[in-house]
């Protein structure tokens, strides 16, 4: 890892943690002086540990042997002094892997059987059942026994013909496929499906996760690459050699996995050491590299400033070695400036931002009610000041004053039940719009529309029936939310015009990303289908696997949106609730003075050296709301 590197995961760490300690400060000031409000807590506590626990994740996806592995070493391991995965010749990940880092468990490498793959449990699913997988050790003190276990990702098995088609990695009809059966009619296959490596190394004890894959056949193959992990990664490295240049393969995952998402991708032409030549000298080398440059921006239709040459194996070596010249040569500083500079960063922002706008609502509203509170507490103090046993008149005339606007607030208040009572029906209804009975219905009666031929066409029509009934349940939610955010705003427009009360600020319920998520699976699902190698009828429990694998991801945006929304509606409501009740409070208390100053119109000192106590009281509150947004800003 280099400094540059180092320098911006620890920057980031910091200014995270220092931004979920403000927030959790804030919650122990609500906790402290507005009552214990457990819903409200939680949801404070939540905002800062998804901060703290937040994954930044880079996909490195290619197709066989450009190098992913060995540029994950080179970027992220080489100050173990060894190659950490195994990338050498012949040698190399079989199967997907995921390396992040997981303080709930003793380091370790998990791996999934390929004969999981017989089954029709999704990938998603089998990630939860810890007995299915194999678990090994991992020593962090101990680079090479790391080294030595994790070799088991390159592990591969001999089975027959027979049971390869079966596992869905071998195409009977693929002619270069057939020339990989021996004599025995077997074929090799990678031992196991997916691995998980849980390590405890700066990069990514600071959040940052890494997928690596193994080439095409995996990507084809597990649905859940293809429709979650990758479109869900932050930033996708896609790989090419500069000994094979781009070919067949190589395009067909840079459409078909990498370009076609919206997420950040950038491409790396490996191996540029190849092209090397003390012959040609340092200019022609120079040049070779540049025209293979240009032509892959032109091949990617991407443009220069977004590919990368590097060498991989040289950077690595060089880190090792601690040789500078090396290492400059390698092209790595690059991809690690992109990294550092850009990438980090942007998720930074993005993270931190979401977080302070998720809760300055609620700390503008505080601020603005203390405010409130101090300017309340100055007018009583000039009011009782102005005071004397002769102008008794002038408080009884106050007073009366006071109860005139409790009462106007009461009616208010009142009217606000009605309100509250709309909320509550719209409420039910969105979350019963949201509901996972609900998705189930749908998605069993697609099923049953699918009938039991599972063809392309069965699935694609009833995976654009399901579509449409889930947008059209978004688009219901979303209106019901809107009403709900109406009603809210217009009773808290009342209570500040009427009564002078802060303006509170109704959040909105953003389902759009969730919206969206279902309509990229249907684009999946198309993509999927419109695939001939899919029309095959051996592939028909591959089809199967597909549709499970979109139930399952359209149940998990199910259930994001309904936790999504139950929750909004609480946050909604409650502060407006609280709101109410402690303007109430205000006014009590106000008409309380009222009556101890006119029965003891002697003791005035006595009651505004209480009321001077108070406003010392406010005054100490604000000013550590005050240090607390200090600790915010970013
Ligand atoms: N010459 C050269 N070989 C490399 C470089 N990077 C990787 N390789 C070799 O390419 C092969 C495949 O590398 P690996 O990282 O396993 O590729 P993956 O399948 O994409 O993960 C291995 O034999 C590596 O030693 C490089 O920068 N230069
Ligand atoms: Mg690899």
């Amino acid at each position: 890892m280099s400094a540059l590197l180092e320098q911006e995961v620890a920057d980031y760490t910091r200014k995270r943690d220092r931004l979920a300690t403000a927030i959790r400060a804030f919650a122990d000031w609500l906790d402290q002086y507005q009552g214990i409000d457990l819903e409200r807590n939680l949801r404070l506590i939540e905002i800062a540990d998804a901060l703290q626990q937040d994954r930044l994740t880079l996909a490195f996806v290619a197709e066989f042997s450009r190098g992913k592995t060995e540029l994950i070493n080179a970027l992220f391991f080489a100050d173990l002094g060894v190659r950490l995965l195994p990338s050498d010749a012949g040698r190399t990940t079989m199967c997907p892997t995921e390396i992040f880092y997981d303080a709930a468990e003793t380091p370790s490498l998990k791996l999934l059987p390929i004969e999981t793959r017989l089954r029709p449990e999704s990938l998603g699913h089998l990630k939860l059942t810890p007995i299915e997988w194999v678990r090994m050790e991992l020593d962090p003190d101990n680079p090479q026994q790391m080294q030595a276990t994790l070799r088991k990702l390159t592990e591969v098995r001999r089975v027959p013909m027979g049971e390869a088609v079966a596992l869905g990695l071998f195409d009977p009809e693929d002619e270069e496929m057939k020339r990989r059966v021996d004599g025995a009619g077997q074929v090799e296959v990678p031992a196991w499906r997916y691995g998980l490596v849980n390590l405890p190394h700066p990069m990514l004890k600071a959040g940052l996760a890494i997928l690596d894959t193994p080439g095409l056949n995996a990507l084809g193959s597990e649905p859940e690459l293809t429709l979650s992990s990758i479109p869900g990664a932050h930033a996708v490295f896609f790989l090419l050699g500069t000994d094979t240049g781009v070919t067949r393969s190589d395009l067909e995952i840079w459409q078909r996995h990498v370009h076609k998402h919206v997420n950040f991708h950038v491409a790396v032409l490996n191996k540029i050491d190849m092209l090397w030549d003390e012959l040609k000298g340092e200019v022609g080398v120079r040049a070779s590299i540049q025209r293979q440059l240009s032509d892959t921006a032109q091949v990617l239709k991407l443009p220069e400033s977004q590919v990368f040459a590097v060498s991989a194996q040289k950077a690595l070596l060089a880190k090792v070695k601690q040789d500078n010249s090396l290492l400059e040569r390698s092209g790595i500083n690059a991809l690690e400036q992109l990294l550092g500079k850009e990438i980090i960063p942007a998720r930074r922002e993005i993270m931190c931002r979401g977080a302070v706008t998720q809760v300055s609502g609620q700390i503008k509203y505080h601020r603005a009610d203390m405010m409130n509170q101090i300017k309340d507490g100055v007018q009583t103090l000039q009011q009782l000041s102005g005071l004397s046993g002769r102008n008794r008149e002038l408080v009884v005339q106050m007073r009366e004053q006071l109860l005139k606007d409790k009462e106007r607030y009461d009616a208010t208040a009142n009217q606000f039940k009605t309100t509250r009572h709309a909320v509550q029906q719209y409420g039910d209804q969105l979350l019963e719009q949201l509901s996972s009975d609900a998705l189930h219905v749908i998605l069993e009666e697609a099923r049953a529309l699918m009938g039991e031929t599972w063809t392309t066409a069965g699935l694609i029509s009833a995976m654009r029936e399901v579509s449409k009934r889930i947008t059209d349940r978004f688009i219901h939610s979303m209106r019901l939310s809107k009403n709900i955010q109406e009603y809210l705003n217009a009773a808290c427009d009342r209570f500040h015009k009427l009564h002078g009360l802060p303006k509170l600020v109704v959040p909105s319920l953003d389902l759009r990303s969730y919206r969206l998520r279902i309509e990229s699976l249907l684009e999946e699902t198309e993509a999927f289908c419109g695939d001939p190698a899919n029309l095959l009828v051996e592939k028909r429990f591959m089809i199967r696997r597909f549709y499970n694998g979109v139930a399952e991801e359209a149940k998990k945006t199910y259930d994001l949106a309904t936790k999504d929304a139950g929750r909004w509606l609480r946050i909604s409501l409650d502060p407006i609730i609280v709101q109410i009740r402690e303007h109430r409070q205000l006014l009590d208390n106000r008409l309380e003075n009222m009556r101890k100053v006119l029965t003891n119109v002697d003791d005035i000192q006595g009651e505004m050296v209480a009321v001077k106590g108070r406003m010392d009281d406010l005054r100490r509150r604000k000013a550590e709301l005050d240090a607390i947004v200090e600790q915010m800003a970013l």
